[in-house]
């Protein structure tokens, strides 16, 4: 039986990958999660605890990581700061998880010689036009617009540069932008799920043509757990499944398929610096390693996703306020 550690495992995507290695493999799997804002022990529940167990810290505490290390053989590293929203509004926190907290965990690989698989975004290539034929591959350099997208650009060079100078066994992946349940109300496709069921009207950031390319977490899961056990040491995936969409046509299909008219929605300050377009070529995964996601329909996904939010209100119910009320402070 692998043991697997999890960093990040009580927010939204390291979260669904734990339930994804419960499902679909033998592995063991214990979570290192600081429980921030973002972390939420409830996506965790009814988990068999012969084959989990939970550790509350700081992936930039060395000593307790240095022992966590000791009793694992693999690590998946998703714990983050991950809002760009929040980056913008105080970007400390961004530094001291995403590139120390990172840092502190290549010296403690590099020391137990652990295989190392660290989780990054398609933000580090900046954007693209929206008319651009070309889509983000692993040869696109780096160019990264916000404190969030800077810190997972320089966490990576950082693994990168830890496998060429230190050996250590480490792979990387880019995906793009994830959807689906235990997603935190904060970010856009839960947020505007979550006012529809409050009766309130969805907020699109300046005039919503901004592109993204949407993946299921669970094919994003799908995805990991392939390089994990036949990626390349060394080596950079990006990860997609061809769902370009602006956000105007995501808040349509919403309102759409929660029985709303579609052209429900406000307009509201658009977020600085704002980046246009995301889209990736996932080619070297497919064809290297033979991924395939199984989410081939948008539509389908964002509906199950819409049934999750309306049957777990008591999940997200606690931080709606909150968040609700920051989003207002700035007219957004
Ligand atoms: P999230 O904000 O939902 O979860 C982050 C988790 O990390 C939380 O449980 C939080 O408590 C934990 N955490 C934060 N700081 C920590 C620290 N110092 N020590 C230990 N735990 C800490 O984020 P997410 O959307 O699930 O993103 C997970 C990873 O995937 C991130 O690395 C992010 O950059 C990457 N990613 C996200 C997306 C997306 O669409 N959300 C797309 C591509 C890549
Ligand atoms: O209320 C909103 N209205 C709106 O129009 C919110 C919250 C967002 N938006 C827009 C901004 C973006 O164009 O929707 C798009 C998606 O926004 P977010 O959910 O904040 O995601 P994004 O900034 O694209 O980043 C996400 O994908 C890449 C994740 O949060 C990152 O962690 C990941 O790296």
């Amino acid at each position: 039986m692998r043991r697997l550690l999890v960093t990040g495992g009580a927010g939204f995507i390291g979260s669904n990958f734990v339930h994804h290695v419960l499902e679909h493999t033998d592995d063991h799997v214990t979570v290192l999660d600081k429980l921030t804002y973002a972390g939420n022990l409830a996506s965790l529940d009814n988990l068999p605890r012969e084959r989990f167990d939970f550790v509350e810290g700081d992936i930039a505490d060395a000593a307790l990581v240095d022992g966590l290390f000791s009793r694992v053989d693999a690590v998946v590293h998703y714990a983050a700061e991950s809002h760009n929203d929040n980056s913008l509004h105080d970007p400390r926190p961004f530094l001291d998880t995403n590139i120390i907290g990172t840092y502190t965990l290549l010296e403690a690989a590099r020391k137990h010689d652990r295989r190392f698989h660290h989780i990054s975004t398609d933000e580090v290539y900046g954007d693209l036009e929206l008319d651009d034929p070309d889509r983000f591959t692993e040869q696109t350099p780096y160019n990264p617009s916000s404190p969030y997208s800077s810190t997972k650009a320089g966490s990576d060079l950082l693994v990168r540069a830890w496998v060429r100078s230190f050996g250590v066994n480490a792979t990387i992946s880019n995906c793009s932008n994830n959807y689906g349940p235990y997603q935190h109300v904060e970010k856009f496709i839960p947020r505007q799920i979550t006012n529809v069921i409050r009766g309130v009207r969805p907020r699109l950031y300046g005039a919503g043509e901004n592109v993204r390319d949407w993946i299921h977490a669970d094919d994003h899961s799908s995805a990991v757990l392939t390089i994990l056990d036949r990626g390349e040491i060394g080596e950079t995936y990006l990860i997609g499944a061809d769902g370009e969409k602006n956000n105007k046509e995501v808040v349509e299909l919403i309102l759409e398929l929660m029985g709303e008219p579609r052209d429900a929605y406000d307009h509201v300050t658009d977020r600085a610096g704002h980046d246009l377009r995301y889209a990736i070529d996932s080619t070297k995964l497919r064809t290297d390693l033979g991924w395939q996601p199984a989410y081939g329909d948008f539509e389908s996904g964002l509906a199950a996703t819409i049934r999750w939010y309306r049957d777990n209100e008591d999940w997200w119910a606690a931080t709606k306020d909150h968040v609700e009320a920051f989003y207002a402070s700035k007219g957004q």
